[in-house]
């Protein structure tokens, strides 16, 4: 009764808006900053039940809108093993920040509490973050109010402005029970980080400077932290850092701007950062949990994007030689395979078949990519826009700690793998990891970005949105590259897609815009127009 009287009286400082109707989807609540406070504080609730249920594991809550613009904002949980909550908590999520008024928040509430089992007088442990954006600060202060509210009973670990990866990695860290992931804190991230980098790199350093794209966002302090660490071996150049200048955050740069533009960010160009042949660049989302990377081809003077599906495929196949050469077999054998969804380039799937790699189609979002990575001993996913990384089953690390390797080789590669192991983030997709699993197997191959770029060439492609009265008639089955609703539609979008060489398209409601997204590929760029336009038309 005291808990509820307390819980009463925050609640009434958080009132939630008439006309406001929340939606817990791939990206957690995401609306604009100012819509949020009333969902924040409801999250805090949330949280704070999944901790109790959980014996009083800690929970992550991570205050970010990613890519979207500065104004927005948005809020998330994290689970103890530092993956996405729980997909069966979404709901209850939902729930909890639609409540009209105090009095219905407080029954769904106690009504959760009952129904999840959750012993209200468990203790609990949340550990929160937040992005630069300039609402961040009152959100950070409704999900307090709302950690507050339960008293001494819920401890709070406040990680600061960091990036959504650094925020996973310490939840991840902090519930370990063996003590061997690493330090719970930033410094421990770093630490890990750049140590299991500079193994990997040993003698190969020092390597080529990269150009950083921090999209004037979190990964700028994340970069800033990193660069004393590893600049012996590779030096990062860090751009577009400006986090306190109002609306630069992912503005006219970023991760998202270059894969949707297909074009570096336009200060990059003018600047001539890439100029200089043999140079490469790589860009940051606004909460550095998405990475893509860039050149300027030498003979033609023309852009070069390596998106996440060049990311996956030169991983999946430098893995492959490295488990070859570990000469583990029998029981001891590891597997190996590549997750995407339908957004992969037609061409990065053919050419993984082409080698024997599995590879699996899932549908849109992290929590799908990762779930299904988790069956293989090394799962690689990644989305094309960037988001994704190489997760190692518990087996796997078993493995490889106790093989007796036959040959130095075979011993070289254990290493390597071990230490890919704990450099590669293991809760979510992480720039600033991937960014250096790359530079890693880019220095072990002596490759730069154009040997990396030829292994396929992308098909040319396109994504569109299309505003829709109402998305929710848009049903996908098979991985969302086909449509059983509208009916007909698909039918029709299979005879435009039948007349192009090459031709690929589908068509899928957007989980987190109020949007339909057409994509097309085909052989040519003409064609790739032609096709996404009459697809676009069928859709509208
Ligand atoms: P939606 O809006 O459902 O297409 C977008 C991205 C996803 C993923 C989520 C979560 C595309 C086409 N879609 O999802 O890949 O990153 O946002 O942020 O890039
Ligand atoms: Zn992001």
């Amino acid at each position: 009764a005291v808990l509820l009287n307390s819980l009463t009286e925050a609640s009434n400082l958080y009132p939630k808006e008439e006309g406001v109707t929340y939606s817990y989807g791939t990206a957690g609540f995401r609306t604009l900053g100012a819509k949020l406070p009333a969902a924040v504080f409801r999250t805090a609730l949330l949280a704070v039940l999944r901790s109790k249920r959980l014996e009083g594991a800690s929970i992550g809550v991570m205050i970010t809108a990613s890519h979207n613009p500065e104004p927005d904002n948005g809020v998330k949980i994290v689970d103890p093993s530092g993956e996405m909550l729980d997909p069966t908590w979404e709901q209850h999520a939902t729930a909890l920040s639609n409540c009209p008024s105090t009095d219905s928040l407080i029954s769904t509430f106690t009504t959760l509490a009952t129904h999840l089992h959750v012993d209200l007088s468990q203790p609990a442990s949340i550990i929160f973050a937040r992005d630069t954006r300039p609402s961040g600060p009152d959100l950070v202060k409704a999900l307090e109010a709302g950690l507050h509210a339960f008293g001494d009973n819920v401890k709070i670990k406040d990680v600061g402005v960091t990036t959504t990866p650094i925020l996973h990695y310490v939840v991840k860290a902090t519930n370990d029970q063996s003590g061997t992931y690493g330090a719970p804190t930033i410094e421990g991230y770093m630490q890990k980080m750049s140590k299991a980098f500079k193994e990997l790199v040993g003698i190969r350093g020092p390597l080529v400077p990269l150009f950083v794209d921090c999209a004037n966002g979190v990964g700028s302090s994340a970069v800033d932290t990193m660069i004393p660490l590893i600049e012996d071996v590779l030096l990062l150049r860090p751009m577009n850092t400006a986090t306190g200048t109002k609306g630069a955050l992912n503005d006219e740069c970023g991760a998202d701007y270059v894969k949707t533009k297909q074009a570096m960010p336009p200060n990059l160009a003018q600047l001539g950062t890439l100029d200089k042949p043999g140079t490469t660049g790589c860009s940051f989302d606004g909460d550095a949990d998405r990475i893509v990377f860039y050149y300027v081809e030498d003979a033609t003077r023309t852009f070069k994007l390596l998106d996440g599906d060049k990311i996956a495929t030169m991983a999946a196949v430098y893995f492959k030689e490295l488990l070859l050469r570990t000469k583990l077999t029998g029981e001891e054998k590891l597997s190996m395979g590549v997750v995407q969804t339908a957004y992969a380039n037609g061409s990065s799937t053919k050419y993984l078949e082409s080698r024997d790699i599995p590879v699996e189609c899932v549908q849109t979002g992290v929590k799908h990519l990762h779930h299904a990575a988790k069956k293989f001993d090394i799962g690689i996913y990644f989305e094309a826009n960037g988001h994704g990384t190489v997760l190692f089953s518990p087996h796997a690390i078993e493995t490889l700690r106790k093989a007796s390797p036959v040959t130095l080789e075979a011993g070289n590669a254990i290493r390597h793998l071990l230490n890919f192991y704990e450099l590669i983030n293991q809760a979510v997709g992480d720039a600033m990891s991937d960014m250096l699993l790359v530079e890693a197997v880019l220095a072990h191959k002596g490759w730069g970005s154009a040997e990396w770029n030829a292994g396929y060439q992308d098909l040319p492609n396109k994504l569109e949105k299309v505003i829709v009265p109402d998305r929710n008639h848009f049903v996908t089955y098979d991985a969302e590259r086909r449509l059983s609703h509208p009916v007909g539609l698909q039918e029709l979008v299979d005879i435009e897609v039948g007349k192009y060489e090459m031709g690929r398209a589908f068509v899928r409601p957007s989980g987190t815009e109020d949007c339909v997204r057409v994509y097309a590929e085909a052989k040519t760029k003409e064609d790739v127009e032609v096709l996404i336009g009459n697809v676009a038309r069928l859709v509208q």
